[in-house]
């Protein structure tokens, strides 16, 4: 841990919007009045019908969360329309191909258009309020439209990273009951193409198999690739967009309407979708987004997250449209052409604020200064990271090399659960330590917890827990409120349980650990072990398996594998490979195991309960502190898998 402060610098307290003393007073009358403080800031967006009530919700009996819940607005109609008046020609959203040659400027005004005609055209082809609809799509202005052609209207989107294999897109697309589908016909990462119209088409294949039938499938031509056509079923977007008007009015939404599911991985079965609804979540996106970045007008934000992920949802469009900024959208990778792209880009579009994952940096970081030294980054104000813990010497790095130690690094922690980011300094007013999220956001009120649920107070190692809503914050999880209240609100009776470690030390800062349940997190994406272990016993070989984390000096954690194959059948480098590609087809590649051990036994108790503490430990090399083995039913299998510990994929 490192003991180093950064305190606030002058030019940096001078710029901001809050220094020390705000934010001391906004965060008691925050805590003390809810009702009162989110009243006020609940106007930062406009409303059709203004609300009366403010805060209604309960973390207890059946869990209903409600904020301004008797006012009327639409996202759309305050991430565009609102602006259009005095902001029309300023750029909205910069295009950055994968291919360093393309670019593409969109004002408010042409994204007021975009997305109308987008609007226009689910209108035409039968998409009402309230539908769902699923965006299977790259990193192109166009996945914005359609998400906001969504919101205009009242469906209700789920876009689904076009990383996820087709199974993975399908179990989503069912889930949802989803049938028009939104694509393109190939993304283009590191110059070479993703067939993401082919994996939609297979997706919906599998989905009708399910009984729930793609009737329209929406494709936006980016490379002019072959793809197949379902004549009647699929629609060109170019040809579809040319038949309609350029004008559609913004839906009258209630706050609690439903805005969009994401889905996101948990510690037992599917993933689950996340459901936001309209104003909070568009208050607390848009409110966090231009204090937590210190957002100021005309300066040029990017925020290097998919919009397949939540941090793509309220920190490249909402968050920032809200707010009239300039928000940067990148197709590529940072590898490409060289690991030098990433600062290339801040120096052609004269990005102020960079946003990104501490998986990103330690890649960067290994690859040598003179990439980032041979930029200028003069335009960097601020600098943010988002996903997993970031250890000290990636931020050291990213302070020093990145930002010239001129920049603050906003170390912001947050979930797809709570819409926006909850733990995090604000620049001008919070002194920063390398890898602590520093202090709880306005209205944000965490509390640490040992296992048995006994409140921890004063510095302290425990579970961390939110005692009270923020209007950002998930209201359900879609189709299944039963599961909302068992997975975040029954472990500690009446408090919200991120899954999330936590340190709090003397000066009241918080340090992320990592998760305490069966996610993982790698790369900064979230995956549960129970999702590869099924991808796993899904291959004809394997009879059973068991996926834990260990550390992983890049990705932050890497996915190691022990399975036990059935009876007659010997591991093999070559099944190893096969059970890759049996894994990242079920799932996509994010899954990818980095380890796999064939295990003939798993350590069991004798009611038969994987002991995944023994398997995390082989899994880090730390064999000294198995712990009690004793209430195994057979201790010998642990010799065994100590003996043939993997270090091959
Ligand atoms: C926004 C996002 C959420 C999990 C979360 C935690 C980890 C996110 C972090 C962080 C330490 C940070 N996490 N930000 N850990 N410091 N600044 O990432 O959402 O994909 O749902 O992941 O990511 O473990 O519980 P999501």
């Amino acid at each position: 841990m490192s003991e180093k402060i950064y305190p606030v610098t002058k030019p940096v307290k001078s710029h901001a919007l809050i220094d020390k003393a705000k934010y001391e007073k906004w965060y008691e009358e925050s805590i003390e009045n809810p009702d009162k403080f989110w009243g006020k800031h609940g106007k930062r967006i406009d409303w059709f019908k203004p609300y009366k009530k403010v805060k209604n919700t309960s973390f207890t009996g059946k869990v209903s969360i409600k904020w301004f819940e008797d006012g009327q607005t639409n996202v759309s109609y305050n991430c565009i329309d609102r602006h259009l008046k005095t902001h029309g020609n300023q750029v909205a959203i910069i295009f950055e191909g994968d291919n360093p040659y393309i670019d593409k400027k969109i004002t408010y005004n042409e994204l007021y258009e975009h997305v109308c005609r987008m609007a226009n055209v689910l209108k035409k082809h039968g998409v009402k309020k309230g539908d769902r609809v699923t965006i299977y799509m790259p990193m192109i202005p166009e996945a914005a439209f359609a998400m906001l052609a969504c919101a205009r209207i009242g469906a209700v989107h789920s876009v689904v990273f076009g990383g996820f294999s087709p199974e993975a897109l399908a179990g989503r697309i069912v889930d949802c009951e989803s049938t028009f589908v939104i694509t393109c016909d190939e993304g283009v990462r590191g110059g070479k193409p993703v067939p993401l119209k082919d994996n939609a088409d297979t997706a919906i294949h599998i989905a009708a198999r399910q009984h729930v039938t793609v009737s329209k499938v929406l494709v936006v031509r980016r490379t002019g690739g072959k793809t197949g056509w379902a004549h009647g079923r699929d629609l060109w977007y170019h040809q579809e967009a040319a038949t309609v008007k350029a004008e559609c009015p913004p839906v009258k939404m209630k706050a609690e309407d439903p805005l969009f599911i994401l889905y996101t991985s948990g510690s037992t079965g599917k993933p689950k979708g996340v459901l936001h609804t309209t104003a909070g979540y568009l208050v607390y996106a848009s409110m966090t987004h231009e204090y937590v970045f210190d957002y100021h007008h005309g300066d040029i934000y990017w925020c290097t997250a998919d919009v397949g992920w939540v941090t793509g949802h309220s920190y490249i469009v909402y968050g920032p449209l809200a707010n009239c900024a300039t928000t940067l959208m990148f197709e590529g990778v940072p590898n490409f052409p060289d690991q030098g792209r990433f600062w290339e880009i801040i120096d052609k579009h004269k990005v102020n604020i960079f946003y990104t994952a501490p998986t990103a940096l330690r890649s960067l970081m290994g690859a040598g200064d003179h990439f980032v030294t041979r930029s200028s980054r003069s335009s960097l104000r601020l600098l943010g990271t988002v996903g997993e813990p970031i250890n000290p010497e990636a931020w050291e790095w990213y302070h020093h090399v990145v930002g010239d130690g001129r920049c603050p690094i906003v170390d912001t922690w947050w979930q797809t659960e709570t819409g926006g980011i909850l733990i995090t300094p604000l620049p001008g007013a919070i002194d920063l330590k390398p890898g602590s999220a520093t202090v709880p956001f306005f209205g944000v009120k965490p509390q640490l917890v040992d296992n048995e649920g006994k409140v921890l107070e004063g510095t302290a190692d425990g579970n961390l827990c939110i005692t009270d809503s923020w209007p950002g914050q998930m209201r359900t999880v879609y189709g299944d409120h039963e599961r909302f209240i068992q997975t975040y609100f029954s472990t500690y009776k009446g408090k919200y349980f991120t899954g999330d470690g936590c340190r709090r030390d003397e000066d009241g800062y918080y340090w992320i650990t990592g998760r305490v349940d069966d996610v993982l997190n790698v790369s900064g994406h979230r995956l549960g072990t129970a999702e590869v272990e099924s991808a796993l016993v899904s291959h004809n070989l394997v009879s059973e398996a068991a996926v834990v984390g260990y550390p992983h000096s890049i990705k932050g954690q890497g996915i190691y594998c022990y399975v036990t194959l059935m009876a007659g059948h010997e591991g093999s480098d070559e099944l190893r490979q096969q059970l890759v590609k049996h894994v990242r087809a079920e799932i996509g590649p994010i899954a990818s195991p980095d380890k796999i051990q064939f295990a003939p036994g798993l350590p069991k108790t004798r009611s038969g309960k994987i002991m995944r503490r023994i398997l995390r430990k082989i899994a880090e090399d730390d064999f000294g502190s198995l712990g009690d083995t004793s209430t195994l039913a057979d201790p010998a299998v642990v010799e065994d898998l100590i003996a043939n510990r993997q270090n091959k994929v």
